[in-house]
């Protein structure tokens, strides 16, 4: 297979040491900020959206034009493939707006997407040991600095778990952008993922932390299982606006066995969900599978041609 996006020898090593590496260039920011503006008002309206009546706004990549070609651009996922392996499937797409004022992310660790309540979102069927099955390439759709919350990464982490994060823990709103029982404006949208440590008594060094500042358009990659979160946003007038874009390899069960899942106290009904076959092919056939829309093709969760036999992407 020939890429042109991939990543170099050295890029690879980063990543393997670190557990992320990037930024890389999407868009220039001025491009990007354009884009945005219009995919902004796109997304309000969720009738064609894969959870239509959902406030998360999940895998809208599924159904606006924009966002498909975003999630399946090879500046992305060719370094998602040098990676992941060939076959890559698109999984799950989440926006991590951060407006002023609002609370720092609490820092966690995920492989499986259990979020909280006990059910494996991905499972892998042909694991390697030391290899990674699930990577996410979070893009800033606005400038994302220190002071309005960007991304922080632990490097290294990714070796060691400091987190379970297979335990059920609750949904408690009232407690978003709150002081916590330390006097820390931190948490998960909802949840403490605090709750989670191993070692209660293990505080991460933030003196180690490396912040993710990215210009609009730009991405980079990570392992969920390197440690992550991000600072508070102190400023009263910039929002960082964040696209996480997930990515498994065509031998990891999504959502197996499941018609909807729980997450920020909403039930998300699977009915009008599908992967995205985003390089290579899919020979396991786990999964629902889409290809990438196509410019002019019909909009909306039922548009996107559905995966057959013959089809691969290069
Ligand atoms: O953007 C954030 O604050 C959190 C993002 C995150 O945890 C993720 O993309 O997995
Ligand atoms: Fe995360």
């Amino acid at each position: 297979m020939t890429m042109s996006f991939q990543l170099s020898d050295a890029e690879m090593k980063f990543f393997e040491e670190n557990g992320y590496v990037g930024p890389f260039t999407l868009f220039e920011p001025e491009e990007m900020t354009e884009i945005w503006q219009q995919i902004r008002m796109d997304i309000l309206d969720t009738d064609a959206a894969p959870f239509p009546n959902s406030k998360l706004n999940y895998d809208r990549h599924l159904d606006l034009l924009q966002l498909n070609q975003i999630f399946t651009n090879p500046k992305l996922t060719d370094r998602v493939a040098s990676i992941l392996g060939p076959d890559v499937l698109g999984w799950r797409s989440e926006w991590f707006p951060k407006y002023p004022g609002d609370e720092a992310t609490d820092w966690h660790q995920a492989e499986s997407f259990v979020e909280f309540e006990g059910t494996e979102k991905i499972e892998p069927t042909a694991a390697e040991e030391g290899k990674p099955w699930e990577l996410t390439a979070w893009i800033a759709m606005s400038d994302a600095t220190r002071a309005n919350g960007c991304l922080k990464v632990m490097p290294g982490t990714h070796h060691t778990w400091y987190f379970d994060e297979k335990r059920n823990i609750p949904f408690e709103p009232e407690n978003i952008n709150q002081l916590n029982t330390v006097g820390k404006k931190s948490g998960f949208f909802g949840y403490d993922w605090d709750r989670l440590k191993l070692d209660e008594t293990w505080v991460p060094d933030e003196e180690k932390a490396v912040h993710m500042e990215v210009k609009a358009g730009q991405f980079f990659l990570f392992t969920s299982r390197c440690m992550h979160g991000s600072n508070p946003n102190s400023t009263t007038d910039s929002t960082r606006f964040g696209w996480a874009t997930r990515f498994v390899p065509t031998h990891v069960k999504v959502y197996a066995n499941q018609d909807s899942f729980q997450h920020f106290g909403e039930t998300l009904n699977l009915d009008r969900y599908s992967t995205v076959l985003v390089k290579g092919k899919d020979s396991y056939k786990h999964n629902r599978v889409r290809l990438p829309m196509q410019t002019g093709e019909q909009q909306g969760s039922n548009g996107q041609a559905v995966l057959k036999d013959e089809d691969a992407l290069v």
